[in-house]
């Protein structure tokens, strides 16, 4: 099969390309402009069974890994990235519940994951902790047999609309970041409310949301992990969860290539159609090649993770990095070849270069890709030097 799929899959980019062309692509305008969330498109997901394809069959998801939730979020991403978000957001949320829980924690929670009845959220960044993760000041002080967590999570996708939440808080400040742990909460726990709901440039179908904990005790049976491994959880969850952003940024810029071709064979200028014109087909070949380049390593590094190495931060980051970059050179570009018509809200290509500009800046930006992928350099150079 194509790109070495398994026949599992190609049903799932088949499944999403169907439900992403009859489900998604008449109403992605309506959502983009109205600000709100797909939860119609959601339930979709759910009765296709899309919500649980890298779950365990054990937890009741179809037990695929990184590659197909890559495969299914770049199909979805083709057509509105902002509603593929629900489901690649979940996943975030989710990876900290796969990688570190229980097996109770896991009979707990993924079956409703992976059924589509709940989706999931991630909250570890802050007003003052961005790109600085450890500087997190949200705090778990433990009470008998709860944690008692404070404090406000900002720019929390699914925020409000997931069920189950995956948050980093610090129990120990004075160990800076070995003193943080990660919990699950769950929507409804008193003390847990919603803050600021954010009007975003792009993925305007998404929820980007506050996570409000005042005096919010949760059981102690919700820690994960140790207390204390809450910034490795966050590390290596995003280790895991970078592909699928990488998977959302090659899924919009193939989207926006397709636009371009299309639109350049229909439109004529000089009594032409403009993909004859060397200076159009140049700019589509680039375009088209920075996707295949892009995709080559989006599911390189899939594979790799999926294959169980050890060493999959710098790979991880890498894929983030080219993706993200690629989705918005391609975006710009498929709107200089739709000229005047690619800067107006009727074609798709604008939005899909607002949306593009949210994947280098979320789940760490592009710069500290970069720190990421020059510390693994250093580290690997000094491991055989040894
Ligand atoms: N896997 C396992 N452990 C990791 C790790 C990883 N990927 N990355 C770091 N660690 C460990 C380090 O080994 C170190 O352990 P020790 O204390 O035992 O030495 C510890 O975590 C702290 O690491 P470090 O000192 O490198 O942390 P920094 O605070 O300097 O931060 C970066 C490192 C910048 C890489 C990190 O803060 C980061 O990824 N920031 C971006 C966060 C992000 O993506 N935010 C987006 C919002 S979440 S959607």
């Amino acid at each position: 099969m194509e790109y070495g799929f398994t026949e599992t899959q190609g049903m799932i980019r088949d499944l999403a390309r169907q439900i992403a062309q009859e489900k998604i692509k008449p109403i992605r305008e309506h959502y983009d402009e109205v600000n709100e969330f797909p939860h119609e498109i959601v339930k979709v997901f759910a009765d296709a069974d899309l919500c649980g394809v890298y779950i365990s069959e054990d937890y009741g998801g179809m037990g695929g890994g990184i590659m197909d939730l890559s495969i299914c979020v770049e199909e979805l991403s083709k057509v509105c990235s902002g509603i593929a978000l629900a489901l690649a957001a979940t996943a975030l949320g989710t990876f900290p519940i796969i990688l570190f829980g229980t097996d109770e924690q896991k009979k707990k929670f993924l079956p409703r994951i992976a059924s589509g009845k709940s989706l999931a959220a991630f909250g570890l960044t802050e007003a003052n902790a961005g790109s600085d993760a450890g500087g997190i000041k949200t705090t778990a002080v433990l009470d008998g047999d709860h944690y008692v967590l404070n404090g406000t999570k900002q720019w929390i996708t699914n925020g409000g609309e997931a069920e189950i939440y995956t948050v980093v808080a610090m129990t120990n400040k004075a160990k800076g970041a070995r003193g943080a742990s990660a919990f699950i909460v769950e929507k409804g726990t008193p003390g847990f409310t919603f803050g600021k709901k954010e009007n975003k440039m792009g993925i305007r179908a998404s929820a980007t949301r506050e996570l409000v904990f005042q005096d919010c005790r949760i059981p102690k049976a919700n820690l994960l992990a140790k207390e204390g491994m809450g910034f490795i959880v966050a590390m290596k969850t995003l280790d895991s969860s970078r592909p699928g952003v990488a998977a959302q940024a090659l899924g919009i810029a193939a989207g926006a290539l397709d636009e371009a071709v299309d639109y350049s064979r229909q439109r004529r200028q000089f009594g032409k159609p403009i993909c004859s014109f060397q200076g159009v087909q140049f700019m589509l070949a680039d375009m088209a090649t920075q996707v295949e380049a892009a995709r080559a390593l989006v599911y390189a590094a899939a594979r790799h993770i999926d294959s169980g190495a050890k060493d999959i931060s710098k790979i991880s980051a890498m894929c983030k990095l080219f993706a993200s970059d690629t989705a918005m050179k391609v975006t710009t570009d498929a709107v200089q070849v739709l000229g005047g018509y690619g800067y107006m809200r009727e074609y798709p290509v604008e939005k899909m270069m607002r949306d593009a500009k949210i994947t280098q800046i979320y789940e760490g930006t592009n710069q500290i890709q970069r720190e990421v992928i020059g510390l693994g350099l250093i580290k690997e150079s000094a491991a055989a030097k040894k």
